[in-house]
């Protein structure tokens, strides 16, 4: 890294402010951020020059043909669904449904997707849906997509992601990028905040409850936020079960865990318990709550625990005495928590605040032990600008944060910022750099692990504004990369993403190591070989005849490029219809569909997978069947006829 003074662009400028023209979307809550916000930052900031080295140096470029050196996952929001992009090209090479249903893939479709979607909602749930017509939620608000440690470093075995809008985690698997696991957290309202523990392993996987509401929720209490609760949930990651939960007060955001597999904390916005964005915003301090895990599971042993829904809840408010939390006052409705990967410090983002609070997990012994103030475990606070809200790190002590209201990126040195606030002459800000426009979350190759290698820069921006071709008032958001290998901050690329990536992991390709072809004894459809066996079929042979039990039938095919093995199958109407389908190719990429026309019915049948969906046959007449998953020059030929003999 070098102390060009170039590149050094922390001189305010003054008068106009950047501001000014960029924070149209947020100019409210700019205004509301408080005196001292505003007020922090004296003038504007100015653009940096970032391109002259660049321009010297080699720009990447990956060619057709040749593979990314990074998977990066990404969360869509409300789209529900996680993404794989292709790093550096950001070519888009997957879309994994989760939360969302999907045309393509049949997810919430099929019997095996449903009954992911389905196994770990709460019975209240499921009861509540079955009276709109419904097997399980059709939405989901994906926002954190992380994947599961060993040792501080990604394993490549799972990745895990929360639904804000339904109160659920879910679990994808790495080997076949489908997800295997989605549960519902009971106790709590709009999972937010979500990360696996680092070290040994994951282990757990924290996540947030938001909103806080009423325990129990039951229309026992209503308007009275003052009895209101949030609710921090410790998932185990290899059983998605629920280990435990901590009431705290306040509410929950971000959190992030510790190196040492000890502690974990979680940013609060609204210390105040406020309803309303006044409320809410009220105060200039808000905090992070730290739980320590030791103490947790010690507090369970000694059973000082309530049951609720069938989970072990814990007494983590500020009022409780046994002493498993500690809450840390930082300014002003922080957001982001971000675990450098020295495995020292945690940086706490400010978001109304133009500061970053680094905090020490070592010094944080002594506070659980009573022996230090809370803020004794700051060690550094330094002002990076407006809004900050995500940091990423680059492995060598430097951290890069998103300025949502400035625009920006600032690029800045952790120790620096240490020595700045024990009162050295230091200006920790190396470099800042303006992205298009207002990002949100940032990340790094290997970022949030020990092998944070510093080459990539994602920064996720929630507007694109101009920067892209009008395609009417909804615009796309934009996911740019910065190019971070020589230290010097530089866009090189735009992104234009489709509602709304949070949030985005970029993993080295080693790590990840999906199978090409499914194992034929996957659990996946474990009940449809369960059902087989029963029928006396051989799921890789299909029956030639559907296989009758009062009014349920069953239709085993295989597929074959380009053949069903059933040319037609006949029923009668009002038969529950169960179809299976078993991929008997296994040559790489050769995926067949299964649509049924009419019938509200597609999914897709990767090589060696079996896939079913029940329906009733209610239609009389002929109904074409056909592969749309496109596999051979005779793909149009790959179809069939379901004869429905009316009743
Ligand atoms: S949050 S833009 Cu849902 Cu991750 Cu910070
Ligand atoms: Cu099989 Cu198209």
């Amino acid at each position: 890294m070098s102390d060009d003074h170039e590149k050094h662009a922390t001189e305010n400028g003054g008068g106009v402010t950047r501001r000014d023209v960029l924070t149209g979307p947020l100019k409210g809550a700019a205004v509301l951020g408080t005196a001292a916000a505003v007020g922090g930052v004296g003038g504007a900031s100015l653009l940096s020059s970032t391109t002259a080295a660049k321009a010297a140096g080699a720009r990447i470029e990956v060619k057709p043909g040749e593979l990314d050196e990074y998977y990066g996952f990404w969360s869509s929001g409300q789209s529900g669904e996680l993404r794989i992009v292709g790093v550096p090209s950001m070519r888009e090479l997957m879309r994994v449904p989760v939360f969302n249903r999907c045309s393509a893939t049949g997810w919430g479709e099929t019997n095996e997707s449903l009954k992911v979607l389905t196994e770990g909602l709460l019975p209240e749930t499921k009861e509540f849906l079955a009276k709109r017509g419904m097997k399980t939620y059709h939405n989901g608000d994906l926002h954190h997509p992380h994947m599961s440690f060993t040792d501080g470093t990604y394993d490549g075995r799972y990745l895990f992601m929360n639904d804000k809008a339904n109160t659920r985690v879910a679990r994808v698997r790495c080997d076949v990028m489908k997800c295997d696991k989605i549960i519902e957290i009971p106790n709590t309202s709009d999972i937010h905040g979500l990360r696996p523990q680092k070290y040994p392993r994951t282990g757990y996987v924290f996540c947030n409850g938001e909103h806080r509401i009423p325990l129990p929720n039951d229309g026992s209490i209503l308007d009275e936020p003052e009895k209101y609760v949030s609710m921090f949930t410790a998932i185990d990651g290899d059983t998605m079960e629920i280990a435990w939960q901590v009431m705290v007060s306040g509410n929950l955001d971000n959190c992030d865990a510790d190196y040492q597999g000890r502690y974990a904390m979680s940013s609060c916005y609204n210390s105040e318990e406020g309803v309303t964005l006044e409320e809410m915003t009220e105060a200039e301090m808000d905090h992070v709550v730290v739980f320590d895990t030791r103490r947790i599971e010690q507090a369970i042993k000694e059973g000082k625990y309530e049951v609720h829904k069938g989970v072990k809840v814990l007494d983590g408010r500020k009022s409780s005495d046994l002493g498993i939390t500690v809450y840390i006052p930082i300014p002003n409705s922080p957001h982001g928590v971000n675990s450098a990967p020295d495995g020292k410090y945690v940086v706490v983002n400010g978001k109304l605040s133009p500061t970053v609070s680094v905090i020490e997990w070592a010094k944080l012994a002594d506070v659980f032990d009573g022996k230090a103030e809370p803020r004794s475990a700051v060690v550094a606070e330094p002002e990076l600008g407006l809004g900050p809200l995500h940091t990423a790190f680059n492995g060598k002590g430097e951290a890069y944060t998103t300025l949502f209201l400035d625009s920006q990126m600032v690029h800045w040195d952790i120790e620096k910022a240490i020595r700045a606030y024990a009162g050295e002459d230091v200006d920790p800000i190396i470099q800042k750099t303006d992205v298009m426009y207002q990002p949100g979350h940032n990340s790094t190759t290997m970022g949030e692990t020990r092998e944070a290698d510093g080459k990539w820069l994602i920064s996720l921006n929630k507007f694109s504004k101009d920067r892209f071709l009008n395609v009417g008032p909804l615009k796309p958001e934009n996911d740019q990369l910065l190019d971070i290998r020589d230290g010097n901050l530089e866009v090189v690329h735009d992104g234009p993403t489709f509602a709304e990536p949070h949030d985005c992991i970029l993993v080295r390709a080693d790590i990840v190591n999906p199978v090409n072809v499914w194992d034929r004894n996957d659990p996946m459809w474990e009940e449809a070989r369960r059902q087989a066996e029963a029928d006396g079929v051989d799921l890789e042979e299909g029956a030639e005849e559907p296989i009758r039990d009062g009014n349920k039938v069953r239709v085993y095919m295989t597929s074959t490029a380009p053949v069903f093995s059933l040319e037609k199958f006949t029923v009668k109407q009002g038969d529950e219809v169960t179809i299976y389908i078993t991929n008997l190719d296994d040559v790489d990429d050769l995926t067949h569909g299964f649509t049924l026309g009419n019938h509200g019915i597609a999914f897709e049948i990767a090589p060696q997978a079996t896939a079913s969906v029940t329906f009733t046959a209610d239609r009389p007449g002929v109904h074409w069947y056909y592969c749309q998953w496109f596999c051979h020059a005779l793909h149009m030929e790959m179809r069939g006829r379901m004869l429905v003999e009316p009743a």
